[in-house]
């Protein structure tokens, strides 16, 4: 699927987000990074079509809190400027307190944001910026 000079490809298999990742990149290729309205839209429509969610590539597994896109820029995207999270979103549940927080996120049917733990296996998205997919 192309969109602004970039080719997406939406996996229908789930893995947890570092293979995910891992599998972006050994096809020349990154998870998702949703850095514009105009990107946040054009994946919100292809992700409600498909009535699932998605990891992007978007973790703040390095420093809790801190989110960073998988380029390493931040994405200042919590506090006043919360960009596309779904309410209450991110909190960083920690599931039994077990130490499993959240630290991956995710695009939801709604387009929401979410974070949830790296480990469960999800569907994702690639980003590949080419001419031609
Ligand atoms: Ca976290
Ligand atoms: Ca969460």
């Amino acid at each position: 699927m192309m969109f602004n000079h970039s080719c997406y490809y939406f996996s229908q298999e789930r893995k947890w987000w570092f293979e995910a990742k891992k599998q972006c990149e050994e096809k020349q290729s990154n998870l998702v990074m949703i850095k514009s309205i105009e990107k946040q839209t054009f994946i919100k429509n292809i992700v409600q079509n498909y009535t699932k969610q998605y990891w992007i590539g978007l973790t703040d597994a390095g420093q809790e809190g801190d989110w960073k896109w998988v380029d390493g820029e931040s994405c200042n995207c919590t506090g006043n400027n919360r960009l596309h999270w779904y309410s209450r979103e991110p909190d960083n549940w920690d599931w039994h307190q077990h130490s499993m927080d959240e630290d991956c996120a995710v695009i939801k049917a709604n387009g929401g944001w979410s974070d949830i733990r790296c480990s469960d296996t999800e569907r994702w998205i690639c980003e590949k910026q080419t001419s031609v997919c």
